[in-house]
């Protein structure tokens, strides 16, 4: 009996030991609020591939930049700091001008239009995220963006001198455009920025003004649907490279079912967070004519720069969008 009871735990230790060496914990960063729609698909995502793997590949989200922030995620992925990560890609257009082709200011506007662009763009993107060291798995757009203000503005006379915050290199350069003074602020920052005055306006969806509370500072959200940004999900190469064929299915399925669930998502949380800002106290409603038509120029001013420093490539997702 001894012998038996003894075997039995020696195969126990066995059998734990096995599954401990094989298991693998992937810790995920992301920039947004955990109740955000963007990070709740991202911990759905985690809990599918975890399940899915009978927890041999766990993944772990930490939201709200809680391991990086925001501005850190990219890097942190493409040197191997974290295995996988989520980040807003048009903020590292600097990095490459295709990553801001979902910021090509009014070239598209509502979430079909967005869909159709980023079918001819997305494969590019990837390519450009590969040439990274990072290998794209799904991403999912933010709803249409409009403007935060602290005042009724009707036109864009009225920006001016207005400190702005700026969340990518589209928004800081429609800041400067406009005569607005940009200063990048992560949106897990955001409502501290606007408490202390370090911001007074910015461009955001319903979904980031109504996540951070901004009726406490602010009073106006002006619809302007300039651009559908998007946030990508990555996994560093190497680590990808380092998964079994069954893991990265599940990978795979996971990541159909998000990208899915995400775009449905943005989709109903535009209107009740429009709505939440209004509940606020807040006043929203589209942009006047002169605004718009103003933004719009300057919108054609920024369309210009970007096909200039995107060449061929961009030139070519631009013409092809288009011919749709
Ligand atoms: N929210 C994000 C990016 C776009 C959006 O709607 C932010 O403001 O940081």
């Amino acid at each position: 009996m001894k012998t038996v009871k003894t075997l039995m735990a020696a195969t126990a230790i066995a059998t734990l030991g096995t599954s401990a060496a094989l298991a693998e914990k992937w810790d995920m960063p992301m920039a947004y609020a955990a109740t955000n729609f963007h990070s709740e698909v991202g911990a759905e995502f985690a809990k599918c591939v975890t399940d899915g793997t009978d927890g041999a590949l766990e993944i772990v989200t930490h939201p709200s930049g809680s391991l990086f922030s925001g501005n850190e995620i990219k890097r942190a992925v493409q040197t191997g700091q974290a295995n996988i990560g989520e980040r807003l890609i048009s903020a590292h257009q600097n990095e490459n001008p295709l990553y801001g082709v979902d910021s090509i200011p009014f070239l598209v506007s509502s979430f079909d239009e967005h869909e159709k662009l980023w079918s001819i763009a997305g494969p590019k993107v990837a390519a450009a995220l590969d040439a990274d060291n990072l290998h794209y798995l799904y991403s999912v757009p933010w709803p249409p963006q409009g403007l935060y203000m602290n005042k009724e503005i009707n036109s864009v006379e009225d920006l001016k001198g207005v400190k702005f915050r700026s969340y990518s290199t589209a928004t800081a350069r429609m800041a400067e455009l406009t005569g607005m003074l940009p200063v990048q602020v992560e949106a897990a920052e955001l409502s501290q920025a606007l408490a202390t005055g370090v911001a007074e306006s910015f461009i955001s969806s319903g979904a980031t003004g109504y996540d951070r509370k901004v009726w406490e500072h602010l009073s106006h959200f002006y619809e302007v649907d300039a651009w559908l940004p998007r946030n990508i999900v990555f996994v560093n190469n190497d680590a990808w490279n380092g998964l079994d064929d069954a893991t990265k299915a599940v990978m795979n399925d996971c990541a159909a079912a998000a990208k899915a669930d995400g775009l449905q998502r943005s989709k109903d949380y535009t209107q009740f967070t429009l709505d939440g800002l209004k509940e606020g106290g807040m006043t929203v409603q589209r942009a006047g004519d002169t605004l718009v038509e103003e933004l719009q120029a300057i919108g054609e001013t920024m369309t210009n720069e970007w096909l200039e420093s995107a060449g061929e490539d961009g030139k070519a997702i631009v013409d092809e969008y288009k011919s749709m």
